[in-house]
Protein backbone atom coordinates (compact mmCIF):
# COMPACT_ATOMS: atom_id res chain seq x y z
CA UNK A 1 0.00 0.00 0.00
CA UNK A 2 0.91 3.60 -0.78
CA UNK A 3 2.02 5.34 2.24
CA UNK A 4 1.29 8.90 3.16
CA UNK A 5 -2.54 10.73 2.27
CA UNK A 6 -2.84 8.15 -0.81
CA UNK A 7 -5.79 6.08 -0.87
CA UNK A 8 -5.83 2.63 -1.74
CA UNK A 9 -7.80 2.60 -5.02
CA UNK A 10 -4.53 4.44 -5.96
CA UNK A 11 -2.53 1.95 -4.49
CA UNK A 12 -4.42 -0.76 -6.43
CA UNK A 13 -4.13 0.83 -9.86
CA UNK A 14 -0.30 1.64 -9.10
CA UNK A 15 0.40 -2.30 -7.45
CA UNK A 16 -1.96 -4.22 -8.84
CA UNK A 17 -4.86 -5.70 -7.31
CA UNK A 18 -3.44 -8.82 -6.50
CA UNK A 19 -1.58 -7.19 -3.99
CA UNK A 20 -3.68 -5.26 -2.50
CA UNK A 21 -6.06 -7.82 -1.84
CA UNK A 22 -3.15 -9.59 0.11
CA UNK A 23 -2.48 -6.57 2.17
CA UNK A 24 -6.46 -5.94 2.91
CA UNK A 25 -6.75 -9.71 3.30
CA UNK A 26 -3.76 -10.57 5.34
CA UNK A 27 -4.37 -10.53 9.13
CA UNK A 28 -3.33 -7.40 10.70
CA UNK A 29 -1.88 -7.02 13.99
CA UNK A 30 -3.54 -5.16 16.60
CA UNK A 31 -3.88 -1.95 16.38
CA UNK A 32 -2.02 -0.64 19.65
CA UNK A 33 -0.30 2.83 19.19
CA UNK A 34 3.15 0.64 19.63
CA UNK A 35 2.00 -1.16 16.47
CA UNK A 36 0.71 2.01 14.49
CA UNK A 37 4.38 3.49 15.16
CA UNK A 38 5.79 0.67 13.96
CA UNK A 39 3.09 -0.04 10.86
CA UNK A 40 4.50 3.93 10.45
CA UNK A 41 0.85 4.88 9.41
CA UNK A 42 -2.68 4.44 10.32
CA UNK A 43 -5.14 2.78 7.89
CA UNK A 44 -8.46 5.15 8.08
CA UNK A 45 -12.31 4.81 6.55
CA UNK A 46 -13.18 7.59 5.13
CA UNK A 47 -16.15 8.38 2.95
CA UNK A 48 -14.86 10.88 0.52
CA UNK A 49 -17.79 13.12 1.56
CA UNK A 50 -16.33 16.83 1.93
CA UNK A 51 -15.60 18.95 3.72
CA UNK A 52 -15.81 15.87 6.19
CA UNK A 53 -14.00 13.54 3.84
CA UNK A 54 -12.70 14.57 0.58
CA UNK A 55 -10.25 12.69 -2.38
CA UNK A 56 -8.71 15.15 -4.48
CA UNK A 57 -7.97 13.31 -8.20
CA UNK A 58 -4.28 13.33 -7.37
CA UNK A 59 -5.44 10.70 -4.72
CA UNK A 60 -4.99 13.67 -1.82
CA UNK A 61 -7.03 12.53 1.32
CA UNK A 62 -7.94 15.53 3.28
CA UNK A 63 -11.47 17.05 4.88
CA UNK A 64 -11.96 17.95 8.83
CA UNK A 65 -12.43 14.23 9.48
CA UNK A 66 -8.61 12.70 8.47
CA UNK A 67 -7.01 16.40 8.97
CA UNK A 68 -8.03 15.86 12.67
CA UNK A 69 -6.95 12.44 12.88
CA UNK A 70 -3.79 13.15 11.18
CA UNK A 71 -2.83 15.98 13.55
CA UNK A 72 -3.55 13.80 16.46
CA UNK A 73 -1.80 10.89 15.25
CA UNK A 74 1.22 12.54 14.63
CA UNK A 75 1.51 13.89 17.84
CA UNK A 76 1.47 9.90 18.94
CA UNK A 77 4.09 8.98 17.21
CA UNK A 78 2.17 7.74 14.07
CA UNK A 79 3.28 9.94 11.02
CA UNK A 80 0.68 9.12 8.22
CA UNK A 81 -2.44 7.88 7.21
CA UNK A 82 -3.57 5.35 4.17
CA UNK A 83 -7.38 6.60 3.84
CA UNK A 84 -9.73 3.63 2.22
CA UNK A 85 -13.13 5.14 0.64
CA UNK A 86 -15.87 2.72 2.25
CA UNK A 87 -19.72 3.19 2.16
CA UNK A 88 -20.88 4.53 5.50
CA UNK A 89 -22.87 1.07 6.68
CA UNK A 90 -19.18 -0.65 5.77
CA UNK A 91 -17.07 1.20 8.31
CA UNK A 92 -18.00 -0.62 11.34
CA UNK A 93 -17.77 -3.81 10.65
CA UNK A 94 -14.35 -3.01 7.95
CA UNK A 95 -13.07 -1.56 11.51
CA UNK A 96 -14.16 -4.54 13.34
CA UNK A 97 -12.79 -7.14 10.78
CA UNK A 98 -9.18 -4.91 11.02
CA UNK A 99 -9.67 -3.44 7.32
CA UNK A 100 -9.32 -0.03 9.36
CA UNK A 101 -7.54 0.69 11.69
CA UNK A 102 -9.99 3.64 12.64
CA UNK A 103 -12.92 5.26 10.91
CA UNK A 104 -12.19 9.39 10.47
CA UNK A 105 -15.42 9.64 8.34
CA UNK A 106 -17.56 12.12 10.23
CA UNK A 107 -19.53 8.83 11.39
CA UNK A 108 -22.01 9.93 14.24
CA UNK A 109 -21.61 9.17 17.78
CA UNK A 110 -24.82 7.03 18.28
CA UNK A 111 -25.99 4.97 21.09
CA UNK A 112 -26.65 1.56 18.49
CA UNK A 113 -23.03 2.26 17.02
CA UNK A 114 -21.36 2.77 20.57
CA UNK A 115 -22.26 -0.81 21.21
CA UNK A 116 -20.38 -1.67 18.07
CA UNK A 117 -17.28 0.57 18.43
CA UNK A 118 -15.06 2.31 20.83
CA UNK A 119 -15.92 5.86 19.94
CA UNK A 120 -13.16 9.04 20.42
CA UNK A 121 -14.61 12.12 22.43
CA UNK A 122 -16.71 14.46 19.61
CA UNK A 123 -14.77 16.08 16.74
CA UNK A 124 -16.98 17.45 13.83
CA UNK A 125 -21.00 18.01 14.65
CA UNK A 126 -24.03 19.21 11.92
CA UNK A 127 -27.42 19.73 11.60
CA UNK A 128 -29.25 17.42 8.85
CA UNK A 129 -30.75 18.95 5.52
CA UNK A 130 -32.57 18.16 2.42
CA UNK A 131 -31.56 19.31 -1.11
CA UNK A 132 -34.49 19.54 -3.31
CA UNK A 133 -35.27 21.39 -6.42
CA UNK A 134 -36.21 25.35 -6.12
CA UNK A 135 -38.91 26.42 -4.34
CA UNK A 136 -39.65 22.61 -2.58
CA UNK A 137 -42.35 21.96 -4.14
CA UNK A 138 -43.13 18.99 -2.27
CA UNK A 139 -43.26 21.54 1.07
CA UNK A 140 -40.71 18.48 2.35
CA UNK A 141 -39.15 20.22 5.88
CA UNK A 142 -39.03 16.35 7.64
CA UNK A 143 -38.88 12.66 6.94
CA UNK A 144 -42.01 12.36 7.78
CA UNK A 145 -43.02 14.58 5.07
CA UNK A 146 -41.42 12.61 2.99
CA UNK A 147 -43.23 9.39 3.76
CA UNK A 148 -46.25 11.78 3.69
CA UNK A 149 -45.89 12.79 -0.12
CA UNK A 150 -44.53 9.40 -1.29
CA UNK A 151 -41.42 10.93 -2.24
CA UNK A 152 -38.23 9.33 -3.15
CA UNK A 153 -35.25 10.22 -0.90
CA UNK A 154 -31.59 9.92 -1.63
CA UNK A 155 -29.09 8.21 1.12
CA UNK A 156 -25.95 7.19 1.83
CA UNK A 157 -25.67 3.64 2.33
CA UNK A 158 -25.66 2.84 5.85
CA UNK A 159 -25.98 6.39 7.25
CA UNK A 160 -27.92 8.05 9.42
CA UNK A 161 -30.17 9.74 7.39
CA UNK A 162 -31.13 6.27 5.87
CA UNK A 163 -32.44 4.98 9.39
CA UNK A 164 -34.20 8.37 9.52
CA UNK A 165 -36.27 8.19 6.64
CA UNK A 166 -37.08 4.29 7.37
CA UNK A 167 -37.66 5.16 10.74
CA UNK A 168 -40.28 8.05 10.10
CA UNK A 169 -42.28 5.45 7.73
CA UNK A 170 -40.85 6.55 4.18
CA UNK A 171 -41.20 3.31 2.36
CA UNK A 172 -38.27 1.70 1.91
CA UNK A 173 -38.73 1.59 -2.11
CA UNK A 174 -38.59 5.21 -2.27
CA UNK A 175 -35.40 5.31 0.38
CA UNK A 176 -32.70 5.22 -2.91
CA UNK A 177 -29.13 4.35 -2.02
CA UNK A 178 -26.94 6.66 -4.18
CA UNK A 179 -23.71 5.26 -4.84
CA UNK A 180 -21.43 7.52 -3.03
CA UNK A 181 -22.25 10.85 -1.66
CA UNK A 182 -21.61 12.79 -5.22
CA UNK A 183 -23.99 11.57 -7.52
CA UNK A 184 -27.15 12.18 -5.00
CA UNK A 185 -27.27 15.82 -6.84
CA UNK A 186 -27.28 14.38 -10.16
CA UNK A 187 -29.88 12.05 -9.51
CA UNK A 188 -31.54 14.95 -8.03
CA UNK A 189 -31.57 17.04 -11.31
CA UNK A 190 -31.65 13.92 -13.48
CA UNK A 191 -35.72 13.94 -11.32
CA UNK A 192 -34.47 10.19 -10.02
CA UNK A 193 -35.25 11.77 -6.69
CA UNK A 194 -37.13 13.90 -4.98
CA UNK A 195 -34.99 15.08 -2.42
CA UNK A 196 -31.37 13.93 -1.05
CA UNK A 197 -30.81 14.18 2.57
CA UNK A 198 -26.75 14.64 3.88
CA UNK A 199 -25.76 17.20 6.72
CA UNK A 200 -25.82 20.78 6.27
CA UNK A 201 -22.05 21.05 4.92
CA UNK A 202 -22.66 18.59 2.96
CA UNK A 203 -25.35 19.99 0.94
CA UNK A 204 -23.51 22.78 1.04
CA UNK A 205 -20.91 21.90 -0.75
CA UNK A 206 -22.55 20.03 -3.14
CA UNK A 207 -24.37 22.86 -3.92
CA UNK A 208 -21.57 25.04 -4.48
CA UNK A 209 -20.43 22.07 -6.82
CA UNK A 210 -23.52 21.80 -8.60
CA UNK A 211 -24.23 25.39 -8.98
CA UNK A 212 -27.22 24.58 -10.12
CA UNK A 213 -30.05 27.47 -9.63
CA UNK A 214 -32.99 25.24 -9.64
CA UNK A 215 -31.84 23.74 -6.68
CA UNK A 216 -31.81 24.14 -2.69
CA UNK A 217 -31.15 22.95 0.48
CA UNK A 218 -33.57 23.06 3.51
CA UNK A 219 -32.26 22.98 6.75
CA UNK A 220 -32.31 22.08 9.65
CA UNK A 221 -34.56 19.12 8.95
CA UNK A 222 -37.76 19.26 11.03
CA UNK A 223 -37.68 16.11 13.96
CA UNK A 224 -33.85 15.95 13.78
CA UNK A 225 -31.13 16.60 16.73
CA UNK A 226 -27.35 18.26 15.91
CA UNK A 227 -25.20 14.87 15.87
CA UNK A 228 -21.60 15.10 16.33
CA UNK A 229 -19.03 12.94 14.91
CA UNK A 230 -16.30 11.16 16.17
CA UNK A 231 -13.55 8.63 15.07
CA UNK A 232 -14.13 4.71 15.66
CA UNK A 233 -11.97 2.63 16.90
CA UNK A 234 -12.45 -1.30 17.75
CA UNK A 235 -13.88 -2.38 21.18
CA UNK A 236 -11.19 -3.46 21.98
CA UNK A 237 -8.74 -0.72 21.07
CA UNK A 238 -9.63 1.16 23.90
CA UNK A 239 -5.95 2.05 25.02
CA UNK A 240 -5.06 3.42 21.48
CA UNK A 241 -8.38 5.35 21.68
CA UNK A 242 -7.82 6.74 25.35
CA UNK A 243 -4.39 7.85 23.66
CA UNK A 244 -6.03 9.59 21.01
CA UNK A 245 -8.94 11.08 23.56
CA UNK A 246 -5.57 12.56 25.26
CA UNK A 247 -3.79 14.46 22.48
CA UNK A 248 -7.08 15.78 20.80
CA UNK A 249 -8.29 16.65 24.12
CA UNK A 250 -5.05 18.87 24.69
CA UNK A 251 -5.69 20.15 20.83
CA UNK A 252 -9.22 21.79 21.90
CA UNK A 253 -7.56 23.37 24.87
CA UNK A 254 -4.77 24.65 22.93
CA UNK A 255 -6.84 25.89 19.97
CA UNK A 256 -5.03 23.62 17.78
CA UNK A 257 -8.45 21.81 17.40
CA UNK A 258 -10.42 24.58 16.54
CA UNK A 259 -7.36 25.85 13.88
CA UNK A 260 -8.56 22.66 12.05
CA UNK A 261 -12.10 22.41 11.61
CA UNK A 262 -13.51 25.87 11.73
CA UNK A 263 -11.70 26.80 8.30
CA UNK A 264 -14.00 23.67 7.32
CA UNK A 265 -17.21 25.58 8.71
CA UNK A 266 -17.67 23.36 11.81
CA UNK A 267 -17.98 24.84 15.58
CA UNK A 268 -14.98 23.44 17.22
CA UNK A 269 -17.55 24.62 20.35
CA UNK A 270 -20.22 22.53 19.09
CA UNK A 271 -18.30 19.63 19.49
CA UNK A 272 -16.42 20.48 22.89
CA UNK A 273 -19.62 21.14 24.64
CA UNK A 274 -21.01 17.49 24.28
CA UNK A 275 -19.30 14.12 24.77
CA UNK A 276 -19.07 10.96 24.12
CA UNK A 277 -20.46 9.44 26.78
CA UNK A 278 -24.23 12.17 26.30
CA UNK A 279 -23.79 10.83 22.61
CA UNK A 280 -23.68 7.32 23.63
CA UNK A 281 -26.02 7.34 26.54
CA UNK A 282 -23.87 5.78 28.65
CA UNK A 283 -20.28 4.68 28.51
CA UNK A 284 -18.46 3.98 25.60
O1 LIG B 1 -22.40 9.00 10.32
C1 LIG B 1 -23.33 9.05 9.53
O2 LIG B 1 -24.21 8.19 9.46
C2 LIG B 1 -23.43 10.29 8.61
N1 LIG B 1 -22.20 11.00 8.62
C3 LIG B 1 -21.89 11.82 7.62
C4 LIG B 1 -20.67 12.66 7.71
N2 LIG B 1 -22.58 11.88 6.48
C5 LIG B 1 -23.77 11.13 6.24
C6 LIG B 1 -23.86 9.92 7.20
O3 LIG B 1 -25.19 9.46 7.21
Amino acid sequence: MLKSKYITKLAATALGAGMLMTSLTAPVAAADLAGLKEQGFARIAIANEPPWTEVTTGGEVSGAGPDVARAVLAKLGVPDIVASISEYGAMIPGVQARRFDMVAAGLFIKPERCAAVAFSEPDLCDAESFMMKKGNPLGLKSFADIAAKGAKVGVVGGGTEEKLAIEAGVDRANVIVVPDPQSGSKMLQDGRIDVYALPVLSISDLLTKANDPNLEMFAPVEGTPIFCAGVAFRKQDTDLRDAYDAVLAEMKANGEFAAIVEPYGYSADAAMQTSREKLCGGPN
